[in-house]
């Protein structure tokens, strides 16, 4: 397909469309995937998840500088909350990300929820394959960890980071079953408050 040929020449805008396809499940969509895959695997995939407001977008946007830095190139698919979190936070990230945007070495994908997240998991799975096969060396997905299906987005990543922050105890507690199960890194973020010492022993407990 000449989409795929050309994604394959490192067009941003065939990734662009490939993602559209899948999105909105047009009908060339499973062909594309099918033709992708053979270029697919090559990719360090992250996903970044936790509580909103955590400051995983923050994250997000620093690591993706200093892979940049290294010489290595970024795909970032970001996973937009449904609005009862947060519904500032679509404008927000994209803000936020703006200027990593003006990097060829970067290509940033928003993916909306609307309202439900049915499917997304697999349809941020594609976005990840499309990126991979377009040759970006990282890539990194993040999602606000409140529930299976953002469990389901990041699991599949081959480092999976929980972002916490300080006194959130109870919170923990309650998002235990679903996401510190699968973290390979646990972050405790926006540690300049005290007692921040004592949250790192509360996650340890709980993870006994
Ligand atoms: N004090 C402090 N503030 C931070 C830190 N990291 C991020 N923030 C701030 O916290 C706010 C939320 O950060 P984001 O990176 O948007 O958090 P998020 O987890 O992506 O938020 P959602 O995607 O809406 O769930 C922003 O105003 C950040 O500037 C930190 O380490 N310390
Ligand atoms: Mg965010």
């Amino acid at each position: 397909m000449e989409i795929v040929d050309k994604l394959l020449n490192h067009s941003r805008l065939a990734l662009s469309k490939a993602i559209t396809a899948v999105e909105n499940e047009y009908d060339d969509a499973v062909k594309i995937m099918t033709e992708i895959y053979p270029h697919t695997g090559n990719a360090y995939v992250i996903g970044i998840t936790g509580p909103p407001g955590a400051g995983k977008s923050t994250l997000t946007d620093k690591l993706a500088k200093e892979y940049r830095k290294r010489g290595k190139t970024v795909g970032i698919v970001a996973i937009d909350p449904t609005s009862p979190y947060s519904g500032g936070a679509i404008l927000g990230d994209r803000i936020r990300m703006m200027d990593l945007m003006a990097d060829e070495g970067i290509f940033v994908r928003s993916m909306a929820t609307r309202g439900s997240l049915g499917g997304l998991s697999q349809k941020a799975g594609d976005a990840v394959k499309l990126m991979d096969a377009y040759g970006m060396d990282v890539i990194i997905i993040e999602t606000v960890g409140v529930g299976q299906s953002e469990v389901d987005i990041v699991k599949t990543a081959d480092t999976t980071m929980v972002v916490v922050i300080p006194g959130m105890g109870d919170d923990i507690q309650a998002i235990k079953a679903g996401i510190l199960e699968i973290g390979d890194l646990f972050t405790i973020n926006k540690a300049d408050p005290e007692g921040t010492d004592n949250h790192t022993i509360e996650i340890d407990r709980i993870l006994e």
